[in-house]
């Protein structure tokens, strides 16, 4: 038996990402050879009623309904921000005083100036942070890092991103309360530039580097909406859609476009890098899938028939591909709910390790950054330096 010390959770929130952290505390050391054993100690809401019943479903010792108790408890080390937008900032902001752990949610704030004032408790604090961008811990993403960390895309050329869903079509989805709070800009700060293309974002820049500038355009598509909290049929303030051009530092350009208007489109993320040597393309509809064009003329030094070229559609599932060899066997995939076990496992390693995860605090500070840039140019009309 492995020597074990407790990691003990405090929840914030027992939503969609509520379960899906709840469901990686639970099952990591059952897949991972950690040597720190979460504990679900507390979950805080707002709602008594309906976090006892989520804390007696999953497991957790204890409901609040203040989160500073949660925050302040000795019996607690990692404070685990799953709640709303408006939340993040004054949660982080009080955890790391009281020398807590702090995993937050993605975007990482409302604005850049509180994302810079997070990083910085963390960091003054010295505790492990990270951001749950887990789109970087399925397992054909972490390969697409792993190819473009080996040289085999050469020198980049473009990088074009969609994140397309198509949940918020109806007039009639009113803005605010529970589970629809994503409408609400006053909670939510924006609307698919803070919630998907901050993804996006975070991923581009993980593989690509970082983006300089960005000239964008928003729209609200449904301008008014019924609050859900208020009964009042107030106007809508978050963008619906969004475009935005990109200048990458290595001198590539970057198309990106979101939009919760795409019918048909549940939870379409992709990406596709374009280099010199080769193009990677990912698709979170087969998401064990990479499909990467390897130009094989360069290593020849002379023409190949066209007909002996052609892009390679991965199956990401062999014991040597990132994380897989934690699971099950050769050509068997795993779910989206192992993402956030894979990035718990790489926080937990970090912990044991003593070195950061990412992506921390300082990592997220700079996709804020990129997305307040996008929603300034969306105001102006005028391209914005990003200040990455
Ligand atoms: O973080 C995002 C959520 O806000 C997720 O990646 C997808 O979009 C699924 O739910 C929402």
């Amino acid at each position: 038996m492995r020597e074990m010390k407790e990691l003990r959770i405090g929840m914030m929130g027992y939503g969609f990402m509520g379960r899906t952290h709840s469901n990686a505390y639970k099952r990591l050391t059952d897949f991972f050879p950690v040597h720190h054993k979460p504990v679900l100690k507390a979950v805080c809401a707002r709602n008594a009623e309906k976090a006892q019943a989520f804390a007696d479903n999953w497991g957790y010792e204890r409901v609040e309904t203040d989160w500073r108790k949660v925050v302040e408890a000795p019996d607690i080390d990692l404070i685990d921000i799953g709640t709303p937008n408006d939340t993040h900032y004054e949660m982080a902001l009080a955890a790391a005083k009281n020398g807590k752990m702090v995993c937050c949610e993605k975007p990482l704030a409302l604005s850049v100036a509180q994302a810079e004032e997070m990083t910085k408790a963390v960091e003054d604090a010295g505790v492990p942070n990270m951001v749950w961008f887990n789109y970087r811990r399925v397992p054909a993403i972490a390969l697409a890092k792993q190819v473009v960390d080996e040289g085999r895309i050469g020198r980049a050329f473009h990088y074009r991103a969609t994140y397309l869903q198509d949940w918020t079509i109806a007039t009639d989805v009113p803005q605010g309360g529970a589970g629809l709070w994503r409408l609400d800009s006053d909670v939510a700060g924006s609307g698919v530039t803070g919630d998907l293309l901050a993804h996006s974002i975070d991923t581009a820049m993980w593989l690509n580097g970082p983006i300089t500038r960005v000239v964008a355009k928003t729209e609200t598509f449904v301008k008014e909406r019924v609050h859900a909290v208020t009964g009042k049929v107030q106007p809508v303030g978050i963008d619906d859609a969004c475009m935005f051009l990109a200048e990458f530092a290595n001198g590539s350009m970057g198309t990106f476009e979101s939009t919760r208007y795409a019918r048909g489109r549940k939870n379409f993320n992709t990406f596709e890098l374009n280099g010199a040597d080769g193009s990677l393309y990912f698709d979170l509809e087969e998401p064990e899938y990479l499909q990467y064009f390897e130009y094989l003329q360069k290593q020849s030094g002379k023409k190949l028939e066209s007909h002996l070229t052609g892009w390679r559609k991965i199956h990401v599932t062999n014991s040597e591909h990132p994380y897989m060899n934690r699971y099950w066997v050769p050509g068997t995939c795993i779910g989206y709910e192992h993402t956030f076990l894979n990035a718990l496992a790489d926080f937990v390693m970090g912990i044991e390790s003593g070195k950061p995860t990412e992506p921390t605090f300082r990592t997220a500070l700079q996709t804020q950054k990129v997305c307040d840039a996008v929603l300034d140019s969306a105001r102006s009309g005028s391209w914005k330096e990003t200040g990455v």
